[in-house]
């Protein structure tokens, strides 16, 4: 192609990816753009060089784009988050340039909340620990020691939102009754709703974690909400870790304040603190709530969607609110 062609490399507009993306995604975005791989990190000469002409950033759900990059690049136009989460991303700092948001909403829900029963069941039923009872050969020396039983217990949510819904209408059909909690009461909703994490932590078998992160949810989960969940509580968090205090809840498992718990998000990611893979009453994974191959295609194709929408000039197709 002679290089005056529209589609000629040096006319495609140019996007910083701040995050290690899914070879798929990575492979749609250079198919349509110039992208500069995480460079702002590694080579601060070259990133100096192209960052006033960078209009574009793609980001993960866990992704900071804090407001001093959004300054280093006068050109921005767009944010586009593969992920449903952006609380990494400074939106009032993008709103004040005019520089819209999007994210992957929906798309993800069925997963998330797939995960959050997967963590109930395991950490209740004890799941990790039977697989391994019976690759080590204990089988042999007498059964496991009984589990708890999750049909018909009771559930609470914090943040009812689009997978909080998701996680609510699986445990329906485990009999289970659903309470949940979050800045206000939703009308809508036939569950029973309390004002603080704290007062639903007394109610409820299970603690089910979905609040968006960020400074109005950090440490949400404190010590004293682990203590009103009590003893023979469990609490899940497949939202950020950012939203339990993570040193109180190593105490409250090491002390049998509360009776487990299942993990999929932590503070400082991908470190997990060495005194949480030392208990045996947690189940623990990596960040994986949205990770089957269905659901991050799905997540690629929406993120990669509002990048061409907003070159096309098309309405973006899910800008955050
Ligand atoms: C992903 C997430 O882990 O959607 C989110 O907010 O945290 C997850 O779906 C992430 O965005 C992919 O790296």
């Amino acid at each position: 192609m002679p290089p005056s062609s529209p589609t000629s490399e040096a006319e495609q507009p140019e996007v910083l990816v701040v995050a290690k993306l899914w070879p798929p995604m990575m492979e749609s975005l250079r198919g349509a753009f110039r992208v500069h791989d995480r460079i702002h990190q590694t080579d601060p000469t070259a990133f100096a060089a192209v960052a006033p002409r960078i209009r574009a950033i793609s980001a993960s759900g866990e992704s900071k784009v804090p407001r001093e990059l959004i300054a280093q690049l006068p050109a921005l136009e767009i944010i586009s988050v593969f992920g449903v989460g952006y609380d990494g991303v400074d939106v009032a700092a993008a709103r004040e340039r005019g520089i819209p948001v999007t994210n992957t909403p929906d798309v993800l829900n069925d997963e998330v909340a797939d995960l959050a029963i997967a963590l109930v069941l395991s950490i209740s039923r004890r799941i990790p620990q039977a697989d391994r009872y019976v690759r080590e050969g204990q089988w042999a020396n007498g059964p496991m020691p009984l589990a708890r039983k999750v049909s018909g217990a009771r559930l609470g949510i914090v943040g009812l939102g689009r997978i909080g819904n998701a996680i609510a209408k699986r445990a329906e059909a485990f009999g289970m009754s659903i309470a949940y909690t979050s800045r206000s009461a939703r009308p809508e909703s036939s569950y029973r709703y309390f004002p603080s994490a704290e007062a639903l932590a007394a109610e409820v078998d299970f603690l089910v974690v979905i609040t968006p992160g960020g400074a109005g949810t950090r440490k949400l989960i404190d010590a004293k909400v682990l203590k009103a969940l009590g003893k023979d509580g469990y609490l899940i968090n497949v939202a950020r870790g950012s939203v339990v205090d993570e040193a109180a809840l190593i105490e409250a498992l090491q002390n049998g304040t509360i009776a487990g718990a299942g993990l999929d998000v932590f503070e400082n990611e991908p470190n997990v603190p060495a005194a949480l893979i030392a208990l045996d009453n947690v189940v623990l994974t990596p960040h994986v709530g949205s990770a089957t191959w269905q659901t991050r295609r799905a997540m690629a194709d929406r993120a990669f969607g509002n990048l061409e929408a907003h070159f096309a000039g098309k309405p973006l197709l899910s800008p955050v609110p």
